[in-house]
């Protein structure tokens, strides 16, 4: 069926909230491992969630990741290799301040990144959104309907964290 999404839609939120095919919510509980330290928490907080529409060949997603901190490392998504080694993706941000953790072989680059700006992830570099400001970090992904997602990297960790620091953040080595 022909989807027709005209740009003021595309770029809203109720677009994604009404026209996704499914939608995943992230609570600490299912990916405490993903942080490096402090997991005594007493709560369960939603991290973020995810609006996917799986169209035909194309999907596109609107996630939003909520602001806070566990044992001050920032909320962020678990992160994934693309399993197609031909997928690359589209990210557009639209709320908020984030970085884009990308890594592959033994080279991880942060990305910082703000409403307005689009960032283009190549093939076989693996990707995780971080909130890092004080607001909703929301951004849409535009990728291929079949790309797969690897989510081992996310119970290995990304080889950088990052944390908390005099109200910035920093970057540290992740020592597992
Ligand atoms: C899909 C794309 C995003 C993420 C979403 C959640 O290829 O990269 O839509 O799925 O941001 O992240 P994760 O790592 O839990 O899939
Ligand atoms: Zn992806």
């Amino acid at each position: 069926m022909l989807q027709v999404v005209d740009k003021s839609r595309l770029i809203s939120h109720s677009f994604a909230l009404t026209s996704h095919t499914k939608h995943v919510v992230r609570k600490l509980s299912d990916m405490a491992f993903c942080f490096s330290r402090g997991l005594a928490e007493d709560k369960d907080p939603i991290i973020y969630e995810v609006f996917e529409n799986q169209m035909r060949d194309l999907s596109c997603a609107f996630t939003r990741i909520l602001p806070g901190k566990i044992g001050g490392e920032f909320f962020m998504t678990k992160g994934h290799f693309h399993t197609d080694e031909d997928a690359s993706e589209i990210y557009h941000f639209l709320s908020g301040r984030g970085l884009i953790l990308i890594q592959k072989d033994n080279k991880c680059k942060a990305l910082e990144v703000e409403e307005g700006q689009t960032l283009y992830i190549p093939p076989l570099w693996a990707h995780r959104a971080i909130n890092i400001g004080n607001k909703v970090f929301s951004f849409l992904a535009v990728y291929r309907s079949n790309v797969g997602h690897d989510f081992d990297i996310s119970k290995k960790g990304f080889l950088k964290i990052a944390v908390s620091k005099k109200g910035k953040y920093c970057l540290k080595d992740n020592k597992g």
